[in-house]
């Protein structure tokens, strides 16, 4: 039988991971002494250490929403982390690595929110305040040990949140499954999908989000960015690298890795 944290364990846990995220210096994975709903609370405690450094939440980020990141990470359930106003990074900027753990790199498909959703909301009511679409890049960096970790673990951890860029926004259209995701470095192929990679259809991340949005009683205010997770297995991060990810009919969206 697993032992689960007591309130200071998890205030702890919570510290060591953002000094983790602030200092480039992986921790040793909790395994069995957490739980899911631990894991949880650590991240929101994760987000209000941010907000007193003076962060803005900026949306919501979707994981292991496609098979390939199931597969390439061993975790099959799907997750859920915040994004803040730090973590992001116009459309053609930079990255240094400086201060990251061992950074990786997905395509993904980014929505924009017109009004506020929360756990009262109905599906309809979600989609319809879906007003844009983008596509994005997400740098992820587990700040574990070897990138490894369980469920509770890269919960606890923020789902590995690290940046985010968002390409040209598009009006909402809802034809988004069967459109080609290349991710590509200086131009060249590094992990190629399509977004019915993302759960069948992209748009079907929405009603798992709600779901999640009523089990752990948070709300997405009006203008959030939400990332739907990736289409593709992530791919290491090297400096030097012009990294983009092109999707079918939406456009690219670029990063340069310093
Ligand atoms: C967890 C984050 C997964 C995605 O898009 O599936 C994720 C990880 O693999 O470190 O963001």
């Amino acid at each position: 039988m697993s032992t689960t944290l007591n309130e200071a364990q998890l205030e702890h846990a919570a510290a060591s991971l953002d000094s983790a995220q602030l200092t480039g210096q992986a921790v040793e994975q909790f395994g069995d002494s957490l739980d899911l709903d631990q894991a949880y609370s650590i991240q929101n405690q994760l987000l209000e250490l941010r907000r007193n450094r003076g962060e803005r939440s900026t949306g919501r980020k979707l994981g292991f929403t496609s098979e390939a990141k199931m597969a390439q990470m061993g975790v099959s359930e799907l997750i859920v982390g915040f994004l803040t106003d730090a973590m992001e990074i116009s459309d053609g900027g930079s990255l240094s690595l400086k201060g990251l753990v061992h950074p990786r790199v997905e395509p993904e498909i980014a929505f924009r929110l017109s009004t506020s959703i929360g756990p009262e909301s109905t599906e309809e009511q979600f989609l319809a305040a879906v007003e844009a679409v983008a596509p994005a890049l997400e740098v992820i960096d587990s700040r574990y040990q070897n990138f490894r970790f369980s469920l509770p673990d890269v919960v606890a951890d923020n789902t590995s949140a690290c940046r985010y860029v968002i390409g040209p926004w598009q009006p909402m259209t809802p034809k988004l499954a069967g459109r080609a995701v290349a991710l590509k470095f200086d131009g060249a192929p590094a992990a190629e999908g399509s977004t019915s990679d993302i759960l069948g259809d992209p748009l079907l991340t929405l009603p798992r989000l709600l779901a999640m949005s009523a089990k752990y009683g948070f709300t997405i205010p009006a203008g959030s960015v939400i990332l739907a997770g990736a289409a593709t297995a992530a791919v290491a991060l090297t400096p030097g690298a012009l990294v983009s990810a092109d999707i079918e009919g939406l456009g690219t969206v670029s990063l340069n890795v310093e």
